[in-house]
């Protein structure tokens, strides 16, 4: 089998920096040292050898809001690799009714293109006995992660009964219970409220999501979790409230984990005040963007490790689609690109001005999330045996991001404009070179479903709620004090 050796770099992980070769040989790293000879040499002189990223949160070709996300695994995976991300996590989507496993079997068809690995999250999107027995076929396939919307009501929302039980059968079967988190009862009043005075254009979607519901429902998703007895994991956090809540329930030592957002780390609420509406409604997601009192508090969580991924949701709508919403902005559809930047965009902003180290940008990027999400060290490492999912990162290479020249299929980009310093020479996919100087080499259907499993003995949350083996006192009913 012909062998590739990255020749000349420092290798870069979450724990160590230090001068090798790296052989790579059938799709695996077959071996880290000096003076190696491979048929393919790749220069990696002056470069940083480090594990592919991660994005764990994407929506590729996904239904939503009328509409179905532009990129889809084909032009999302393309845009993937050309920043350095070897692996995606998507979310599969029941429709109201349908079966979880059913809807893997959509996910699976639309994935057959995709230039790099992925895996499932599996939403749970309503509940009814047939979602409960399908959780157990979906961990038994790989899919061990399951999302809950608290908001989206009438669609996707899911209710607190229906949220505890879903969380109590995650536990039960050692999978990861993950949240959107925002209030969406008290979403659906303030939009109500903002259109009945005439605010319909898209600077007041933020007004109609403000920090608090974010941080009320994050709150409440913990609680819940730890009642529940089940490891969570909070999307997309995007204020000081939410992560408030997550640094908390850290130091409680509840197994929690917070996930910024390129985006919210790096674009502002001052967005959606631009006085051009198409430019304004690009940048609709949710949660909104924040203030910099917001940002501040993000990149702090991430210096001090109370925040642990960087991910994008990448969920791309045309202009066109985005006009959908051009007489009310709840008819904007929610989402905004990021796949292809989340790399070059966190070295630059998080890296080269001091706020994380190399080693410390891999942790976010790539090897915290292969933890959580039990696919290490397949993923997220540069170890032998494990898969070579790696990107030969030139600290030095800037460019200007721009959507004239981007992978993703949609007509404009939200970070236009931006000069980023730190992109990959060479990204390579389970061995293969996908990117070469800069340079997207394709792949359709070279990616490959990475299955994951439960891991039950990390499924209990530390809190008092469950301590029942002291003794106390019995009540009348059989029943002792709960000790909370
Ligand atoms: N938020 C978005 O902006 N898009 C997709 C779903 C979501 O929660
Ligand atoms: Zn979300
Ligand atoms: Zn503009
Ligand atoms: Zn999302």
């Amino acid at each position: 089998m012909a062998s590739t050796v990255i020749k000349g770099g420092t290798v870069v992980t979450a724990d160590l920096s230090y001068e090798a070769d790296v052989r790579v040989e059938g799709g695996i790293i077959t071996e880290i040292g000096t003076g190696l000879t491979g048929e393919r040499v790749l220069d990696a002189t002056g470069c940083y050898v480090m594990p592919g990223g991660i994005d764990p949160h994407t929506h590729l070709e996904m239904p939503f809001m009328g509409t179905y996300s532009t990129d889809d695994f084909e032009s999302g995976t393309r845009a993937a690799v050309s920043g350095g991300t070897t692996m995606v996590v998507d979310f599969v989507l029941p429709s109201q009714g349908q079966g979880l496993m059913d809807a893997a079997q959509m996910w699976h068809n639309k994935s057959g293109r995709a230039h790099c690995d992925y895996s499932y999250h599996m939403a749970i999107t309503w509940w009814g006995q047939k979602v409960w027995e399908d959780m157990e076929a979906s961990v038994k396939a790989g899919m061990t992660s399951f999302k809950h919307f608290m908001a989206y009501k009438g669609a996707l929302m899911v209710n607190d009964d229906e949220m505890y039980q879903s969380f109590k059968r995650v536990g039960d079967l050692g999978g990861l219970a993950m949240v959107h988190a925002e209030n969406g009862d008290v979403v659906a009043e303030l939009t109500a409220k903002l259109l009945a005075e005439g605010n319909t254009g898209p600077e007041a979607h933020a007004y109609s999501r403000p920090p608090q519901v974010e941080g009320e429902a994050t709150n409440r998703a913990i609680m819940i979790a730890d009642m529940a007895g089940v490891p969570l994991y909070v999307v997309h956090t995007s204020c000081e409230d939410a992560h408030e809540a997550i640094r908390r329930a850290r130091a409680q030592g509840k197994r929690v984990w917070g996930e910024p957002l390129i985006q919210h780390l790096t674009l502002d609420e001052s967005e959606y005040f631009n006085p051009d509406w198409d430019h304004a409604a690009r940048r609709v997601m949710s949660p909104p963007f924040r203030n910099k009192r917001h940002q501040d508090s993000l990149w702090a969580g991430l210096q001090s490790g109370s925040l642990s991924v960087v991910a994008t949701d990448h969920c791309a709508f045309t202009t066109e689609q985005k006009r959908f919403g051009l007489k009310s902005f709840a008819q904007i559809p929610n989402g905004t690109g990021g796949l292809e930047d989340r790399m070059p965009m966190l070295w630059t902003h998080g890296v080269n001005t001091g706020r994380l180290t190399p080693n410390e940008f891999v942790a976010v990027t790539s090897t915290n999330i292969a933890k959580i999400l039990n696919c290490y060290p397949k993923k997220g490492a540069v170890l032998v045996g494990a898969d070579a999912d790696l990107v030969v990162w030139d600290p030095e290479k800037e460019k200007v991001i721009s959507a004239k020249t981007q992978q993703s299929a949609i007509d404009y980009n939200v970070f236009e404009g931006q000069k980023v310093k730190g992109l990959p020479r060479y990204t390579l996919s389970r061995g293969r070179v996908a990117v070469e100087d800069g340079t997207v080499i394709p792949k359709e259907g070279h990616g490959e479903f990475v299955a994951r499993a439960p891991r039950p003995a990390v499924n209990r949350a530390l809190s008092a709620w469950k301590d029942l083996t002291a003794p106390r006192p019995v009540a009348r009913s059989g029943m002792s004090p709960t000790g909370v």
